[in-house]
């Protein structure tokens, strides 16, 4: 076998797009683990990772993932092969990417919300060697459960963290250094070959995985970086689940660990969480989904005098879902730093609004590509262009747009055209400026401030329960959240209980989030005149509902 069959498939740019990016310098060939070298050659000592007490230097970080990438290649891991990771916001987190990316291991890393049924999805589409999980995780709660899955899951190897045993992370992150054992050899894969799978928020039966190259990757990277000016001052605080494309990448940890500043992670977004953190470790940047900003603005509020826990944020990034206008107005005045909508998505094309911008573009829009080689096309329902100003949908390629989900051609037919656009599935409006608002969404999804559901998956769950013969999952309108999910059913049993319904999903794997909000009893569903689900129906149905039963809501 040559070396170039073990690398994993993808779908590759063509040839010109890919000569148009590397002659623009936007492609390298450099892996992402040069930042580290690079920050190691220059300020070793510097602090990278600031996780409870601890503190990471690069050095150690450097380190630390060279130990794990030579533990992981000993154990005959390497290019070609995948791993599964779910870890929550600690520096184990960044620790194991480096360490797989330098040994040329492509790792899934799963939300630590997921459950069982997304790392199963996960596993049978990657089929991973090593599994690296959380002792922490409900998962592994009851004992029993935790084995069951391990087989299902298939990995050969297994690294747990919270675990002091032989196969505990912090073992083999420590173990080895390159004095007292036999040297070995490993390196990442070539840039332009999968580094990692970046999740989608899924519209789909299940969910897919996005191939990212080093390529692409760290160039949304180093972009992201200019526009939002980061440099070895910015103290980053990671609120937002870690292996989330927008706290990755956005420019997220990556665009700090670039740049040479320190992340301080915060273990969920809450202002209790957070508020002290920005404090104590004087953070200036940090990134949060729209219900976390109302919780920061209610806070804020009502206490005028944490905003001094805030002084020393300058940044606030919101993403993920839609701003409320009057959400993003009060952003500046009651938390006192400046606000950047991002719009993005881990398919790739990210949009900003720039830090010099008037507030028409900063509470009105959601940003402008970041890249001058992001094309972008707003096509009507026959695919024609719509006129200026005009709400279409979305679709775009670039030097950092996937090509295409990994070995999903049929769903790849649906969602690219025959130039190689990609249609995320949103409704926009462009201004003559090039700016992007975001006024809907074609893609059969419910974004549950910013935690993305395909109701496909929902609905196919709850079909496993023998007394559901028909089931539609739609968006319903909510104040806190932006949308909620509704299931609207048929049963053959008169009285089932949302409590009930919710336990037999949950006992069948389904990540907690996804849970249908409310639960509406139908004597059958609507449909089209072409026979689909009417869901445009249907959603307009629970807000009617809700805008008059305003107590029912629960
Ligand atoms: P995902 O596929 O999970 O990466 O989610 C990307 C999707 O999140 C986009 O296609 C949008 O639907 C949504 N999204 C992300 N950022 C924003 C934003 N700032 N405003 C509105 N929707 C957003
Ligand atoms: O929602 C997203 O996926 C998202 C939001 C902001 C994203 O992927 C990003 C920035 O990179």
């Amino acid at each position: 076998m040559t070396q170039s069959n073990r690398f994993l498939p993808y779908t590759r740019w063509p040839d010109a797009l890919a000569q148009r990016y590397r002659a623009k310098g936007y492609w390298r060939g450099e892996p992402l683990t040069a930042m580290l070298a690079r920050q190691c050659e220059l300020a070793p000592e510097a602090e990278a990772i600031l996780c409870g007490e601890r503190r990471f230097s690069y050095g150690e970080l450097d380190a630390g993932s060279s130990r794990l990438a030579a533990n992981l290649a000993r154990h005959g891991l390497g290019v070609g092969d995948t791993a599964l990771v779910q870890l929550p916001n600690v520096a184990e987190f960044y620790l194991v990417f480096f360490a797989l990316l330098k040994a040329g291991i492509a790792p899934v890393n799963a939300l630590f919300s997921h459950n069982r049924l997304e790392l199963l999805s996960y596993a049978e589409q990657i089929t991973p060697r090593l599994f690296i999980g959380s002792l922490t995780h409900p998962l592994f709660a009851t004992k029993g459960c935790e084995s069951e899955l391990l087989i299902s899951i298939g990995a050969e190897l297994v690294l747990l963290d919270g675990n002091g045993g032989e196969l505990g992370l912090t073992r083999w992150l420590g173990e080895g250094d390159a004095g007292d054992s036999p040297s070995v050899s490993f390196a990442p894969t070539p840039a332009d070959e999968v580094a990692f799978f970046q999740l989608s928020g899924g519209s789909t039966g299940t969910p897919k995985l996005i191939p990212r190259t080093h390529d692409d990757y760290l160039y949304s990277v180093r972009r992201s970086n200019e526009i939002c000016e980061l440099g070895p001052h910015t103290r980053y605080l990671c609120a937002l689940p870690a292996p989330h494309n927008f706290p990755l990448s956005s420019p997220g940890a990556l665009g700090v660990f670039e740049a040479g500043g320190a992340v301080v992670l915060a273990p969920d977004p809450g202002p209790m969480s957070c508020f002290p953190l920005i404090a104590r470790h004087r953070v200036n940047l940090t990134s949060l989904v729209p219900p976390a900003v109302s919780l920061w603005l209610q806070a804020a509020e009502s206490d005028p005098s944490v905003r001094t826990q805030l002084e020393s944020l300058d940044l606030l990034q919101v993403g993920g879902a839609k701003l409320a206008e009057a959400v993003a107005s009060k952003i500046e005045p009651l938390l006192g730093c400046q606000l950047q909508q991002v719009f993005g998505m881990a398919e790739g094309l990210v949009n900003y609004t720039r830090l010099s911008d008037p507030d028409e573009k900063v509470i009105h829009t959601q940003g402008r590509p970041m890249s001058p080689d992001d094309e972008v096309r707003i096509l009507d329902e026959a695919g024609n262009p719509v006129a200026p100003g005009e709400p279409g949908a979305l679709h775009t390629r670039g030097p950092y747009t996937f090509r295409g989900y990994y070995q999903s051609p049929a769903h790849n037919a649906r969602v690219f055209d025959s130039d190689g656009f990609y249609c995320s599935g949103d409704l926009v409006v462009q201004d003559a400026d090039g700016y992007l608002t975001v006024v809907g969404r074609q893609k059969d999804q419910i974004n549950r401030g910013g935690e993305k559901i395909a109701a496909e998956e929902v609905e196919n769950q709850l079909l496993h329960h023998p007394a559901i013969t028909h089931a539609a999952l739609v968006s319903m309108p909510d104040s806190a959240m932006g949308e909620k999910s509704c299931a609207f059913i048929v049963t053959t049993e008169p009285g089932l209980k949302p409590l009930a319904l919710r336990k037999f999903l949950r006992e069948r794997g389904v990540a907690d989030f996804k849970l249908p909000d409310r639960f509406e009893t139908l004597d059958a569903l609507p449909m089209t005149a072409v026979g689909k689900i009417d869901k445009q129906g249907l959603r307009a149905r629970i807000a009617h509902l809700i805008a008059g039963n305003p107590l029912t809501t629960a």
